[in-house]
């Protein structure tokens, strides 16, 4: 539908000049979300950017009760939002980025529909702790489910750790967030559906509801185990994540 084109089109220029948009208008509907979102990534395809694999939404009653949202949603991740761990970023690049301790999962097999956590996990190559930074495109942070999902799901960045053995059982590790030092964010990878699996068991039903699999290869982030933290320029990040080890960037103006 051209309207759903419009509003894919209006969502990427919102990210790329890093200027935010109102709220739609007019509510989409589940499906339109997605189809305006497939639209959306279409714009970054264009461009040479390449799909990596999936983000995972409201996988935490932190995540849900900071966002007023109560339903799980999926994003794509392509490669230009990877940053490097140690790397820095820009913050003018960003409406209002912040960030969020995950856990990610590379894939060595494909999975969809419907799956046993012992399958999701047979899938698994590596875990790793892994920071994501979320940027709405919409004023003030502020959205309805169906908003956000057509926002690509907030997705922005990616900032990877170490790759470790997928054995490593995930279920509860502790998990800090340090800014600048302080000790600013602080959870449980429990408090991702009980399991981080649990989301990749979520991500390969939902995206198997779009006509879509997880692909080998693909980097699943599990969701937020924490409120997200706002950015602001000159800090210095880090994300303890128990027996998986640590990730980090800095942030700068310009
Ligand atoms: C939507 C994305 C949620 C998570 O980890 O729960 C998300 C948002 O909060 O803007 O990435
Ligand atoms: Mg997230």
């Amino acid at each position: 539908m051209p309207e759903l084109a419009s509003i894919a089109a209006r969502l990427d220029e919102a990210a790329v000049t890093a200027r935010a948009v109102a709220q739609l208008p007019e509510p989409l509907s589940l499906d339109n979300a997605y189809a305006v979102q497939a639209a959306l990534l279409q714009c970054r395809y264009d461009r040479g950017e390449r799909r990596i694999g999936v983000k995972m939404g409201f996988t935490s009653r932190a995540k849900m009760a900071q966002m007023g949202v109560d339903e799980m949603i999926w994003g794509r991740l392509t490669d230009g939002m990877l940053v490097e761990d140690g790397g820095d970023i820009d913050i003018a690049r960003y409406v209002h980025p912040r960030a969020e301790p995950e856990i990610a999962f590379l894939l060595k097999a494909p999975l969809a529909g419907k799956v046993s956590m012992t399958e999701a996990m047979a899938a698994v190559a590596a875990v790793a702790p892994a920071i994501e930074i979320i940027d709405s495109r919409y004023e003030n942070f502020r959205f309805s489910l169906t908003d956000v999902v057509a926002d690509n799901s907030s997705s922005s960045g990616v900032v990877l750790g170490p790759w470790c053995d997928p054995a490593t059982d995930v279920a509860n590790l502790g998990m800090v967030v340090e800014i600048d030092g302080r000790p600013a964010l602080i959870g449980s990878s429990a408090a991702i559906l009980g399991h981080p699996a649990r989301s990749l068991v979520a991500a390969a039903r939902l995206v198997a509801l779009r006509g879509e699999r997880l692909e080998a290869g693909d980097i699943v982030l599990a969701g937020a185990a924490t409120a997200a933290e706002a950015l602001k320029p000159g800090q210095r990040l880090r994300l303890s994540v128990e027996r998986l080890g640590a990730v980090g960037f800095r942030t700068r103006m310009g």
